[in-house]
Formats: structure tokens, C-alpha cells, sequence
């Protein structure tokens, strides 16, 4: 009898589709029209606390993971088009890391206007010797700390420092702290690197802040992703993945968005929108709900 060979197609992927991939999704993702109602929202959306015109999204996680790469993609998405704008660096090629806290506006179109939320960029733990130390990222949520401060990794920020803010409100917190994590090296990432994130995580539970995990690089840990981003949530690896997340640093999975980060591209597309934008939409709702809790709240959780 002639010998059965698999096609060549599941030879070269682990596992053979039926195996690798669910039948359904397990999360329901609209990829045709999700894109076009998300931005009709994000682009009409005004936060619902007069006291806090603009929203600061901190993301926080390891060098290398995406999240200067998640800047550029949620501008890209929003624009239309491939942006460049904050240096993302290659960790092989040892470039320089965030050491700054820096924050990014968000341009509506083309028009002199700017989205109602800004992203702030900072390294984790293992960013220079010693990192950032904890107590300067709960003083970022707690809004202590000022755009462009350069962190020192032996010594937290002193009172006296230009950039201290003694007394914050509202609008100088945090609104929504995103963790984010690479989908590709979560099982590798070292105790202290988590243990940091937990404390922060922590700290910013305590203060009422809301959160959110970024999973990047989806297209690096699922070789069916990479080919079709479409299967993000019919991945079984992705799925496992998001789990992992969910183990190690202990945030649910529904709060847990996989994208994959504009890196390589050249022109905008709907997949890597919808996935970003769906990311953006729920950050910003969830920092909508917290500012809205404090609203006429005279004196903030510390
Ligand atoms: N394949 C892939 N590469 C990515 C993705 N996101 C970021 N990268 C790459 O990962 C490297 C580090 O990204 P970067 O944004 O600088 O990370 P940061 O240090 O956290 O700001 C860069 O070479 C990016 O091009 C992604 O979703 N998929
Ligand atoms: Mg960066």
C-alpha cells in the first residue's frame, strides 16, 4: 500500500491547522467594518470629566517588547498611513533605550488638532543597570513626575527636582498604565522583570488607576498569524500565549490585547488596524470610566 505523507504546507508548521486553530474565534472581531466605527468614535470622543481635558496612557514594559513601535502603529492607524515617529530600537543592534519620561500627542487628520490622550514611553527593570526604580514609575501614576524627566537609575526623583510636581490633580495622573509584553519571549522573561510589572500594577490598583496589557509581536510566536493576522483569536498559540500573560502577571485575559506593531510595512493595513484600534478604543474607554469615577472626588486615592 502507498505510503500516506502530510501535505508540505504542515510539514512545516508544528501542528496541522485543524489542530493549531479553533473552529470559531474566541473573541468576535467585525474585521470589516470594526475599523470605520472605531474611528468615527475615537475621533469624536471627548473624555467625560471637564477636568481632565487629555488622557495619559502610560505604557510600561521590557526593553524591546513594541512600545515605542505601538505609538507608531496607533498613529499610523489613525492617520491612514505608515509613521515613523517615535525611534523604535532594534535590541540586538544595542541602540539606546527610553530613559526619559516622554510623552506623545496624538494628531487628528491633518488638521492643527489632537486626539484627547497621550501616550507616555517608559523602559522597564532592565533598561541600564539597575533600571528605572518603582518608586519613580508609581510616582508617574501618581503625576509627581514631568514629561521629559531623565530617570537615574540609582536615586528616585527628589522634590527639589524641576520636574517634580508636589502637588498633582487629576490631570497630571495616569489614566490607563498598558503593560505591555511580547508575545514571543513571555514564558522567558525574567522573575525580577515580572515582579517589577506586579508592583506596579499593584500600586496602580491601589490609586484606582485602570489597566490594560498590550500582547505585541503575535506575527513572531504563531507562524499561522504571520501568514493571516485574521486568526488571531482562532490561533490555539495565541490563546496560550494570552494565558501565559494572564499566569504570569495576573491580569485577566479580557483585558489582554494581542496586536501586531506596524515594524516593517509600508502602507496601512485593515487587520493590523482593527487589532490596534480595538486595543486603543477599550484603553480609552477604561480611562474614560476611571476619570469619570473621580469626577467632584476632592481628594484622590494616595
Ligand atoms: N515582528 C514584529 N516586530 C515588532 C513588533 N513590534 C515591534 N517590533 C520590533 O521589535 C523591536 C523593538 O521595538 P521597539 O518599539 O523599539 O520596543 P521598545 O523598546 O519597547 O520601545 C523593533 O525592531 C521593532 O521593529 C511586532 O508586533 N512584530
Ligand atoms: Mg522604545
Amino acid at each position: 500500500m502507498a505510503k500516506w505523507w502530510p501535505p508540505l504546507k504542515w510539514i512545516k508548521s508544528p501542528l496541522p491547522p485543524s489542530q493549531a486553530e479553533y473552529d470559531e474565534p474566541w473573541r468576535p472581531m467585525e474585521w470589516r467594518v470594526s475599523k470605520q466605527n472605531m474611528l468615527k468614535t475615537l475621533n469624536h470622543f471627548q473624555p467625560g470629566n471637564s477636568e481632565v481635558k487629555t488622557f495619559k496612557i502610560l505604557l510600561y514594559g521590557s526593553v524591546g517588547v513594541g512600545k515605542s513601535s505601538i505609538i507608531n502603529s496607533v498613529t499610523s492607524s489613525v492617520q491612514g498611513r505608515v509613521c515613523n515617529r517615535v525611534p523604535s530600537n532594534s535590541v540586538l543592534a544595542g541602540e539606546s533605550f527610553t530613559l526619559e519620561c516622554k510623552t506623545y500627542k496624538l494628531k487628528k487628520g491633518t488638521l492643527d488638532d489632537f486626539y484627547p490622550f497621550t501616550f507616555t514611553d517608559i523602559s522597564g527593570i532592565e533598561a541600564m543597570p539597575g533600571g528605572i526604580q518603582t518608586d519613580d514609575i508609581v510616582k508617574i501614576l501618581r503625576g509627581h513626575i514631568n514629561d521629559d524627566y531623565t530617570f537615574n537609575p540609582v536615586k528616585s526623583i527628589s522634590e527639589e527636582d524641576p520636574k517634580y510636581n508636589r502637588y498633582p490633580t487629576l490631570k497630571d495622573r495616569i489614566h490607563c498604565l498598558v503593560s505591555v509584553l511580547s508575545a514571543n519571549n513571555i514564558s522567558m522573561m525574567e522573575d525580577n522583570v515580572i515582579k517589577q510589572m506586579k508592583e506596579v500594577r499593584t500600586n496602580a490598583k491601589n490609586l484606582g488607576i485602570p489597566e490594560a496589557v498590550i500582547m505585541t509581536k503575535v506575527d513572531e510566536a504563531c507562524p499561522l498569524v504571520k501568514e493571516n493576522l485574521e486568526k488571531v483569536y482562532t490561533s490555539k498559540k495565541i490563546k496560550e500565549k494570552m494565558e501565559m500573560c494572564c499566569n504570569r502577571l495576573g491580569v485577566p485575559v479580557s483585558y489582554i490585547f494581542p496586536v501586531k506593531n506596524y515594524h516593517e510595512e509600508r502602507t496601512t493595513n485593515s487587520t493590523m488596524d482593527t487589532l490596534i484600534l480595538d486595543a486603543l478604543q477599550n484603553i480609552v474607554n477604561y480611562a474614560n470610566d476611571y476619570v469619570q469615577d473621580q469626577a467632584g472626588n476632592e481628594s484622590l486615592p494616595t
